[in-house]
């Protein structure tokens, strides 16, 4: 039996470490090709010696769980124009860490374009569907029309390529400032359907499927995308993204995804955020 990358075996591990079930990461490997009894062994060696580490040497395994952008090898592979890696996946909620999205130069010429057109960041009015300034949301920020330069239209190819879903489904890309203080409180990306102001901003491109949040540097302190039903914390690091999914097939919205900007407490953040939709979205 061939023996498994070095950076499959980290990925399971980090699975195991995260209490994902085998049946979770079989589905991911069968996707990605695996032939199932090798993924089965495969799943099996990785859990038993990982259990094992975890009882002999537990400091070591809660630095690897509480950093998950610092494991040390990732699975790549092709968004459009360019290879980028996979940090984890978490299957249920559909959550992936990507490394690399995008490189140094793009997320300097991304906050050079926006910076001096920023403006305070608006949250949605829930009973009227329009835009109101929040203590909620304390960030700047400013959007980029679809296609708007070619450093936009070819970062919205690569995220059709790596969300399956087409670059006519994806809202303006938005582009948020964060200075020391400044934070996101928790909040879902989906209108709520019981909302008065939802039915209006439902019209274009129905409901918000999932989310892509680009980090364009990285954050002295604080800064992390939290989510806290899932004890989870994305650590900003340049070029790396976090992309979830809230719709699922059956239409329903998944409350699990609850998710804040934590206050940024040295340093500033950078992040370009994609809201994807079922249907094509103009505004
Ligand atoms: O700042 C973050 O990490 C989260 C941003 C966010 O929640 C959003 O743009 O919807």
């Amino acid at each position: 039996m061939p023996a498994l990358a070095p950076d499959w075996q980290d990925w399971l591990a980090g699975n195991v470490v995260r209490g994902c079930s085998d049946a979770d990461m079989l589905a991911t490997m069968r996707q990605s090709g695996f032939d199932e009894h090798y993924a089965r062994v495969a799943i099996s060696v990785v859990r038993s010696m990982t259990e094992r580490v975890q009882q002999q040497a537990p400091a070591m395994l809660a630095t690897y769980r509480a950093d998950p952008c610092r494991l040390p090898g990732t699975a790549r592979f092709r968004a459009a124009d360019r290879d980028v890696g996979i940090g984890f996946a978490l299957v249920d909620p559909n959550i992936s860490l990507i490394h690399d999205l995008i490189s140094e130069q793009e997320c300097e010429k991304l906050i050079a374009l926006s910076a001096g057109k920023l403006t305070r960041s608006s949250v949605l009015d829930r009973q009227s569907g329009g835009d109101e300034i929040s203590p909620v949301r304390t960030s700047e920020g400013t959007f980029f029309e679809r296609g708007e330069n070619a450093l936009v239209a070819r970062l919205e190819q690569r995220i059709a390529a790596l969300t399956g879903l087409p670059v006519e489904h994806g809202e303006p890309l938005q582009i948020l400032h964060y200075k020391p203080g400044n934070e996101y409180l928790a909040h879902h990306d989906y209108f709520d359907p019981a909302d008065p102001g939802s039915a209006e901003v439902l019209k274009s491109g129905g409901q918000r499927v999932a989310t892509l949040i680009v980090y364009l540097n990285d954050v002295a302190g604080g800064g992390e995308t939290r989510f806290p039903e899932l004890s989870l914390d994305i650590r900003p690091g340049r070029g790396n993204a976090v992309y979830f999914e809230y719709l699922n097939g059956a239409g329903g919205l998944d409350a699990r995804c609850l998710h804040a900007g934590v206050p940024v407490t040295q340093g500033e953040k950078w992040i370009a955020t994609k809201w994807l939709r079922q249907g094509p979205y103009h505004r």
